[in-house]
């Protein structure tokens, strides 16, 4: 098979480094009986982290006991818990995987891959810089240079592994949450914080890097998208397009009309939802009560399940998905199963809600930490390559950093612009106020007080 990965490896954070398919579950699924048996056997592997997400269960559950808004304890409570794949804390057995936790390469009936060593270290570089990407705009945000961030941590797999799976004539359509498909993209990191930061009216031109702009109002992208599909359909065109959507995202009205209109007129889109767990402070038990993947069998496409943290079994997934809709196949959902490791935005404590039992459990089906187990145990990265990524990470910080203090603040009457395109009697009036308010300043600077 051609790897998409590398053919569309030159399209980098902009600038350079510096700067219903439901799987079987038969004898031939050597991945899913390797890790049942893994996790039978393994008593510090998965058996251990079984345990201590029970704890995290308990926690919670004791939380919502003291008062405090309702979250999986609540769902424990009422037997929600009972309801079909909300047992499984990491997937179940319908889930894709390639590689284990521990690093270990299985095979899948349905998805295969064939990575060379450039590609995975490729995977495995992208992972890295983008989660070095977020963690300073995380501080710099606490610094006070951002106004706001939401941070992708955890989501690094899922998020590389379907972006590299596409190519340049694809289109993007994200949340708000898709930093680590923007670098795949090669949309400049710095723009991406000008929007946090406030300081442009969304960042970049959607048709320069077929990645469109941010979208707060969570499930609308999904209609654009299939929109954007339809047209793409309409026109003969060859290229996929993807919408990037969360479990919480799910229960919106416009992602049902989205799955509708795709699938009655066969629109070559990807549904691609991050299942991180929580939309802010709820769990996925208050979005649904199948699997989010089988959703898509009432609307008449196909969904999968794949591990959100494993990048391979995310690009084997996404390759296939975008192939089917290229030649005709139409709409498919994926549902990379994740976690969101940090807080929803910078604005919020999830320790209010969440228990850390459950923050731990996951920490060990760290995404990064499981392609770089893999690399170091099959001899395809040493020490000085995985220095050298350290370093390339280091640089790409500097840059950011240096991007922020040199980003000019917009002139502030340009707040005024854009809001209708042929002006407005009220705009004007508002703009002549604010102007006045101004000048009022420099009238008392001037007076000397
Ligand atoms: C239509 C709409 N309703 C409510 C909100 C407020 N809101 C912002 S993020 C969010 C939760 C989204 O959760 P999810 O879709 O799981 O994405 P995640 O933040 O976990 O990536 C909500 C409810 C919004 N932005 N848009
Ligand atoms: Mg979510």
């Amino acid at each position: 098979m051609e790897s998409t990965a590398a053919r569309s490896r030159p399209r980098d954070g902009g600038g350079g480094t510096d700067g219903s398919t439901e799987q079987t579950t038969t004898g031939k699924d050597t991945g899913t009986t390797k890790r049942r048996t893994g996790g039978k056997t393994t008593a510090s592997g998965a058996a251990g982290r079984a345990k201590s997400t029970g704890a995290a269960r308990k926690g919670a559950a004791k939380k919502t006991a003291s008062g405090r808004a309702g979250s999986r304890g609540t769902a424990a409570k009422s037997g929600n818990t009972d309801a079909p794949g909300h047992h499984d804390e990491f997937g179940g057995p319908d889930m894709v995987q390639l590689l284990t936790p521990e690093g270990e390469r299985v095979e899948h009936p349905d998805y295969a891959i064939d990575l060379d060593a450039d590609e995975l270290r490729g995977l495995y570089r992208d992972m890295v810089l983008t989660r070095r990407f977020d963690a300073e705009a995380t501080s710099l945000q606490r610094q006070g240079e951002l106004g706001l961030w939401p941070s992708l941590l955890g989501q690094e797999a899922a998020q590389i592994g379907s972006a590299r799976a596409l190519r340049d004539d694809d289109y993007v359509f994200p949340t708000y949450r898709e930093h680590g498909v923007a670098w795949c993209r090669g949309v400049d990191p710095a723009q991406l914080l000008g929007m946090f930061r406030g300081v442009n009216n969304g960042g970049w031109d959607p048709n320069g890097n077929n990645f469109h702009l941010y979208t707060i109002v969570i499930g609308s992208q999904t209609l654009h998208a299939t929109g954007y599909a339809m047209g793409v359909a309409k026109d003969g065109a060859e290229s996929a397009v993807v919408a990037y959507f969360g479990d919480g995202a799910s229960s919106q009205g416009d992602v049902a009309e989205a799955f509708t209109y795709s699938a009655v007129y066969n629109a070559p889109v990807i549904f691609f939802c991050q299942n991180n767990q929580w939309a802010i402070s709820e769990p996925t038990e208050k979005q649904t009560r199948v699997p989010l993947y089988q959703r898509a069998a009432g609307y008449g496409f196909p969904g999968v399940r794949v591990d959100g943290n494993d990048v391979l079994a995310v690009l084997a997934v996404t390759r296939a998905a975008v192939e089917r809709a290229r030649t005709g196949g139409g709409p498919m959902l994926v549902e990379a199963f994740t976690y969101r490791m940090g807080a929803h935005t910078t604005s919020d404590d999830p320790t209010r809600y969440r228990s850390d039992d459950e923050r731990l459990a996951w920490e060990s089906r760290d995404p990064l930490l499981r392609l770089r187990t893999h690399l170091e145990r099959e001899g395809l990265m040493d020490a000085d390559a995985l220095a050298a990524v350290e370093e390339e990470s280091d640089a790409l910080g500097r840059r950011v950093r240096e991007a922020i203090r040199t980003m000019p603040d917009p002139d502030t009457m340009a707040i005024f612009e854009n809001v209708y395109a042929d002006g407005h009697a009220l705009v004007d009036e508002e703009r002549a106020q604010f102007a006045a308010y101004l000048a009022s300043f420099e009238d008392t600077h001037g007076e000397g007080n």
